[in-house]
């Protein structure tokens, strides 16, 4: 077998939640992520004959048995991932029953995957549905999103009006607009069940005063919406209060989209 820690999945996983953390958006056990592994990935770096012990889980992801996940742990710190990936990680398989899962790499300090399992597993349920090729979810604390949120409250036509309105990039990087939720109690199977019903529509859901999910094909993607919802969420809030004269207006915004041809929710334009 090859060391795992210097597969591909895991060195790019490895650097991204180090970025994460020294974005000052995990700070503590803040953020987790999940990154739906294919076989090709884990071939010659891991036996998935050996279970190191079944976890169960409180919800039922039968859909996606047999599927195999890099999970950050419970508890963990982004901070800490680098130097122990092995205690800070784990691979898991949803097993049979759709309702444990098998261990095969990781948490090897006796941990197990994080609180926010429900929502990340519920989440690529609902992704792989509108997207086969999703494998990334993320979720941090990014500062900006979570200020944003204190102002603006969980209405998305205002909030993703106000991010398509503060940078060019905005509207092209995430023309479906942000989902949002109204504060709820996290690590909870029902905050699971409301992030993934705001997944279909779109590939970000932020939590209202908590943080932001990204989805997306790999952890470029996921990452990329995460930053450009945040930066855009910076330039509001470095600018709330004052006289926003050059705002980008809707008749600009719908010049982009025609010229860039995409698709957008021509709904939250006047
Ligand atoms: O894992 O971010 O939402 C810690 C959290 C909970
Ligand atoms: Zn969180």
């Amino acid at each position: 077998m090859k060391n795992i820690l210097e597969a591909p999945f895991m060195v790019e996983t490895v650097r991204t939640l180090t970025n994460l953390y020294r974005l000052g958006w995990a700070e503590r056990n803040g953020g987790n992520l999940s990154y739906l592994l294919y076989d090709e990935d884990i071939d010659g770096y891991l036996d998935t004959n050996k279970i190191i012990r079944n976890i169960p889980m409180s919800f039922d992801a039968s859909e996606i048995v047999g599927k195999i996940f890099l999970v950050t742990g419970t508890g963990k710190y982004f901070k800490n991932v680098q130097y122990d990936p092995e205690a800070n990680l784990g691979i898991i398989r949803i097993a049979e029953d759709g309702k444990s899962c098998d261990l095969l790499w990781g948490y090897k300090d006796g941990g197990k995957f994080t609180s926010e399992l429900p929502a990340h597993l519920m989440s690529h349920m609902t992704r792989l549905k509108v997207d086969p090729e999703n494998r990334v979810v993320m979720h941090t604390h990014a500062t900006n999103t979570i200020a944003m949120s204190l102002i603006l409250g969980p209405d998305e036509k205002e909030f993703t009006r106000a991010l398509w309105k503060m940078q060019t990039e905005s509207i092209v990087v995430f023309p479906e607009g942000v989902g949002i939720l109204p504060w709820m109690v996290c690590g909870t199977n029902d905050i699971g069940v409301a992030t993934a019903k705001k997944l279909e529509n779109c590939r970000i859901c932020i939590w209202t005063t908590h943080g932001i999910y990204g989805t997306g094909k790999d952890l470029d993607e996921a990452f990329g919406l995460v930053e450009t919802v945040e930066k855009a969420a910076q330039l509001y809030m470095l600018t709330v209060g004052q006289d926003r004269r050059n705002e980008i207006k809707d008749s600009e915004l719908r010049d982009l989209a025609a010229v860039f041809g995409f698709d957008y929710r021509k709904d939250y334009l006047d």
